[in-house]
């Protein structure tokens, strides 16, 4: 049996597009469930997979990982070149992963991803502005100690991209640019097949989440 990735709305469920994104570069096959969020159904539909409550889930039949980097850390094992292989590249990966799934509160609120909407305008809060700067500065130490002149943050694609991959269609939206390696990397990260791939899925969803379409 496939395994299978229970995921929210593309346009919008930036933690279903994590996993998914890992998954995809790692050539593991997959069947995705797609559940709309935040309609009536919603929660008795992911209860159905997912002990939290919550997508992503990875179910293979009766067993069950969620949590969007648990998934990834999963897939990881299967796949051992989702983490970089030197451990010193490997330990700052797997930090700035965890710090992308423990923060970055006033960019995920306050800029929701929205994968198909363009020329959005959002003020940058300080907050908000504190936030882009780390990322900044985390993207530019990644790539410049250990992203070997490639695109991505270690070289290859690794779980790390995976977990930035939502504040790529938090600042396209949005129109957040900064010169040098935050326009390369979300430009890079905009040519990935596999983000396109997703972004066509979300054009053809009808699910127009209001509580999520900010800065019209
Ligand atoms: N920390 C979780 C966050 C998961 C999460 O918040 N998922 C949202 C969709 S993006 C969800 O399932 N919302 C449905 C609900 O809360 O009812 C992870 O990393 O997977």
């Amino acid at each position: 049996m496939r395994p299978q990735l229970m995921i929210g709305n593309k346009n919008y469920s930036s933690w279903s597009l994590r996993p998914w994104l890992a998954a995809r570069h790692a050539g593991i096959d997959f069947d995705e469930i797609r559940i709309p969020l935040y309609v009536p159904e919603t929660a008795a539909q992911i209860r159905r997979y997912s002990p939290s409550g919550k997508v992503p889930v990875w179910r293979e039949g009766d067993f069950a990982v969620w949590e969007s980097l648990a998934i990834c850390e999963y897939l990881a094992e299967q796949v051992p070149t989702l983490w970089p292989s030197d451990p010193k590249a490997r330990a700052v990966a797997r930090s700035v992963s965890s710090e992308m799934h423990a923060g970055f509160t006033a960019l995920r609120t306050g800029m929701t991803m929205n994968a198909r909407a363009r020329g959005r305008k959002v003020a940058e809060t300080p907050e908000i502005k504190a936030d882009i700067d780390r990322i900044a500065a985390i993207w530019t130490d990644c790539r410049q100690r250990f992203g070997a002149g490639g695109p991505w943050l270690f070289g290859t694609f690794s779980v790390a991209d995976a977990m930035f991959g939502p504040v790529v269609l938090r600042f396209v939206p949005y129109g957040v640019t900064r010169p040098g390696v935050v326009d390369d990397y979300v430009a890079n990260f905009m040519a990935d097949p596999h983000l396109q791939a997703w972004i066509a899925d979300a054009e053809q969803e009808t699910e127009v989440l209001e509580q999520f379409e900010v800065g019209r």
